[in-house]
């Protein structure tokens, strides 16, 4: 062996090929070892893979090599979410099938993820499109039927006009669809539901089941489900239409009822509909709410805007104290009742309601601070907690107590024969509509019959595939024009009956593909004794943006699927780990962005200054973003790949900064991360053949135990790291350690008395690089003169005598202030500590010569010299 440069376009495909001879990866269900599943984030197949899905699963498959070092029988897994609109719009635009586009890009990031050195289980891979899939998936929404977990209702849907299709409210973002960007429209439709907010509470609870969650992603979730104990009120009408008596208001609120300055029902409340019919402006007012967004989103950014129904409400505590009524659009109906009391002082919303329609603002909640004389409140309400007043009864309560206190006395009132209020707990969650009126989805297994209504597909009769001949030339639903397909025989009476034409809500794929890993070829969704094995995910894996819906359906998923049998487990996913984004400095010629590779950067006196390679041109240097291909500001992983090799790359994204953090891809830092890579060659390269050909003579006890104390802390050291998911440190330690080693016996320096250390740690600091470049391990492994693989080998084991610290460092208080730090044997006793302090040079001149009034050593901690 020579100390030539290491040279991954060779070696790395080498490795790759003896790891896949060897059938390394792939996992079987029994074979020994503690299971440990670990899994990211499945990437959506739009074409090619990108920096993200390096930095993602470069973080997973460290996890799982260590993992599987540690003797853990690991499964990790790799397939494709691969249905959804990209494909029906490459379709129309590109007159490519969907499925030939899909799986054409599956082919196409498969090879760029195998170019990775992933430790992957492909023989378990599959795409959510896979007929094979799909089946699975139509089996549990019959399963889900049967259960009453999947219905169909009509309902108020959002409507993207352009891409001609039903949207969640998720995918609604501020008024607007998520994908085409045009102003969504309402419409009613008879839709496919899942009853997840049956499981509003358990999903809330479980939540603290999750410590290995970050707690911003709990927090999210729980905001999203987001419970609220409240009160149901009833309040009298007067000159009410169609002689309704009395509407119900939600509010959380009760005990700022003092302070109600008017009632506001939602447009498409029954209150607002019957004022409607005789006031034609009310009606045209009433339309005109309903062409705003459906969503709470838009609806808390438009106006607030109102209108009066003449109608009056009474007030519960006060018979004489009318409120007027109005239609409001900052009111939904899907919320509560529909209908709320406002109190303008305490609620910003109903305070910029009140200052545009000039109603009564009266504070009844007196900040801790405040004057009850002299306290209003202008712009802005007053939300925080105090103490109640010009509130009759419930003067010198507090909130809480007023709740209370209302909650009473209402529940004691009678109104037309019924209590006036009942306790109420509300969820902000709504059942989650999976009906897409979209081709590229997985169909939703029922049919109408003409006499039989809704009737779910046979299970025998399953998979309902899609049909393969469909065309895109116009917009809509291709599925609805079929020709064909939808006439089927109906399951129950054998006569007439058409398919349904929705298919499901992509994120429907995502919620049980997990599940789906530990049996993919099962013929049922599940085998439940292996989901059982596996689950739950130990960890998880991927991108914030997923922090709410796809884990809380999923979440969602393992409860439903436990319903059916499928599984018997609480939650899907253990440990969830987010990691933050790569991101990149952007460039700009006049209005263009200009990518990265075609760029020369120079540096002078300080000054970065950026040239477009093509033409010279001097470029402007933009601000660091996101990688998005609209800045252009990208680095394809290829590209990187074929020049640095794959190490280089995931040594990078583990090293630059904490994997839960933003990572700003530089080409310095690239070429740094390739400068260890190279060095940690040199390394073992210069070594090796010096080692093979010593011959064992006196050993240099002090220098061995120098170099093997420094390889062993190092593998304490990094395993901790890497179960902290704190890549970056453990990158540092091997940093640090391949210097040690390179000042004991680098380039050339003499081994003499050292040859079983260096030997020694030169084969643990392989064995410990490996989970983060696994290629160049496996050079580094052979080259030492070891048999067999890399990474089949055990985590090196440390030897607990050598990490023990035989000195400590104490840092030293005068008169408690902190002045400097004591030096000390691990074993030195109190007095010698005492002794020891005595003679530092800050001690002797603070003291000048006195005696100190005492020295208090906490062992271990600190030493305080009281002069
Ligand atoms: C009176 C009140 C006074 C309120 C006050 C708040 C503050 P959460 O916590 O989100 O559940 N509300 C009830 N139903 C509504 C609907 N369909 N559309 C819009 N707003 C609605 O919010 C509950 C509060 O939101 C309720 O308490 C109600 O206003 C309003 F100082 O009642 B409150
Ligand atoms: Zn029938």
């Amino acid at each position: 062996m020579s100390s030539e440069r290491y040279n991954p376009r060779e070696a790395e495909p080498r490795w790759r090929a003896a790891w896949d001879a060897e059938k390394l990866f792939e996992t079987d269900d029994n074979a020994p070892g503690e299971k440990y599943y670990v899994l990211e984030m499945f990437p959506y197949p739009s074409g090619r893979i990108h920096m993200g899905h390096v930095r993602n699963y470069a973080m997973g498959d460290v996890v799982a090599r260590y993992k599987r070092a540690r003797g853990f029988n690991v499964l990790h897994p790799m397939g494709w979410d691969a249905f959804g609109m990209p494909a029906e719009n490459a379709a129309m635009q590109n007159k490519v099938h969907p499925r030939e586009w899909t799986y054409q890009n599956i082919a196409t990031m498969r090879a760029q993820l195998k170019s990775m050195g992933l430790s992957l289980d492909w023989s378990r891979e599959f795409a959510t499109c896979d007929v094979d899939y799909y089946h699975r998936q139509q089996m549990l929404f019959l399963d889900f039927l049967k259960e009453g977990i999947a219905y169909r209702r009509n309902a108020k849907v959002n409507w993207d006009p352009v891409d001609m299709t039903v949207l969640a409210n998720e995918q609604v973002i501020d008024g607007k669809g998520w994908r085409s960007g045009a102003p969504v429209e309402q419409r009613e439709l008879t839709q496919w539901f899942f009853r997840i907010t049956d499981y509003a509470e358990d999903l809330l609870a479980a939540l603290d089941t999750l410590p290995e969650w970050p707690e911003k992603v709990r927090v999210m979730q729980k905001n999203w489900i987001g419970k609220s104990e409240g009160l149901l009120v009833r309040f009298a009408l007067e000159k009410a239409p169609d002689a309704a008596e009395d509407v119900t208001v939600f509010t959380t609120r009760p005990d700022t009822l003092f302070g109600a300055s008017f009632i506001a029902v939602a447009p498409d409340h029954p209150l607002a509909k019957a004022a409607a019919q005789n006031n034609p402006v009310l009606a045209e007012f009433i339309l005109a709410c309903k062409r705003g967004g459906t969503t709470a989103a838009a609806i808390e950014t438009a106006d607030k805007l109102g209108m009066r129904t003449g109608i009056e409400a009474v007030h519960p505590f006060d018979p004489a104290w009318k409120l007027p009524v109005y239609v409001a659009n900052f009111v939904l109906m899907e919320y509560g009742t529909g209908a709320i009391f406002g109190c303008p002082a305490h609620d910003q919303r109903d305070l910029d309601f009140a200052r545009k329609y000039e109603l009564p603002v009266t504070p009844v909640v007196l900040p801790p601070d405040a004057e009850a004389a002299s306290f209003t409140v202008g712009t802005e309400a007053f939300v925080g907690d105090g103490t109640l007043f010009h509130s009759a009864f419930l003067n010198g309560m507090t909130p809480a107590e007023g709740f209370q206190a209302v909650a009473d006395r209402l529940a004691a009132t009678d109104l037309g024969g019924r209590p006036q209020a009942e306790r109420k707990i509300n969820f902000r969650l709504r059942d989650w509509g999976v009906s897409r009126q979209r081709y590229w989805g997985c169909p939703i297994p029922v049919l109408h019959c003409e006499t039989c209504g809704v009737v779910p597909e046979a299970r025998e009769n399953l998979p309902v595939k899609l049909p393969d001949d469909i065309d895109f030339d116009k917009p809509g639903n291709p599925l609805d024009r079929h020709p064909t397909w939808r006439h089927a025989p109906c399951p129950q009476c054998g006569g007439k009956a058409l398919r349904e034409t929705d298919t499901m809500d992509t994120f429907v794929d995502s919620s049980w593909y997990f599940a789906r890993f530990t049996a993919p070829h099962a013929e049922e969704p599940t085998d439940p004794q292996r989901a059982n094995a596996w689950l739950p995910v130990d960890q998880y894996i991927g991108g914030i943006e997923h922090a709410i819906l796809h884990l809380l359906y999923s979440r969602f998923f393992v409860r439903a699927m436990r319903a059916c049998g499928h599984v018997a487990l609480d939650e899907p996913f253990k440990g969830l780990f987010t990691q933050g984004m790569v991101v990149h400095e952007t460039y700009r010629a006049g209005r263009d962005w200009v990518a990265p590779a075609d760029i020369r950067i120079t540096e002078e006196g300080g000054t970065r200054t950026a040239t477009r390679m093509s033409d010279g041109a001097l470029l402007e240097i933009g601000s660091i973003e996101k990688m998005s291909k609209s800045k252009k500001n990208v680095v394809d992983p290829d590209d990187i790949i074929a020049s640095y090799g794959a190490d280089t790359a995931r040594w990078f994204m583990l090293s630059d900064s904490p994997p839960e953090r933003d990572v700003i891809w530089t080409e310095s830092g690239v070429e740094g991360a390739h400068r260890f890579v190279q060095r940690l060659w040199r390394l073992v390269a210069d070594a090796a053949p010096r080692l093979a050909a010593s011959t064992a003579g006196e050993s240099d006890a002090a220098r061995s135990t120098e170099i093997r104390r420094a390889a062993h802390r190092t593998i304490a050291g990094v395993a901790d790291d890497i179960e902290r998911l704190a890549f970056n440190k453990a990158v540092a330690r091997l940093y640090e350690l391949v210097n040690t080693l390179f000042a004991a016996f680098g380039e050339g320096r003499s081994l003499a008395g050292i040859e079983a250390a260096a030997g020694e740690s030169l084969s643990i600091l392989t064995r410990l690089v490996a989970p983060m470049v696994p290629h160049l391990a496996e050079e580094c492994w052979t080259t030492l003169g070891h048999a067999g693989l890399c990474a089949a080998e055990p985590w090196p084991a440390v030897e607990a005598e050598l990490l023990v610290v035989d000195e400590i460092m104490l840092p030293v208080q005068l008169n408690g202030k902190k002045r400097g730090d004591l030096t000390v044997s691990a074993k030195a006793g109190k007095a010698d500590i005492e002794r020891a302090v005595m003679e530092l040079d800050f001690v002797k001149a603070a003291l000048e010569g006195r005696v100190p009034q005492r020295i208090v050593v906490v062992p271990g901690r600190i030493v305080n010299v009281v002069v």
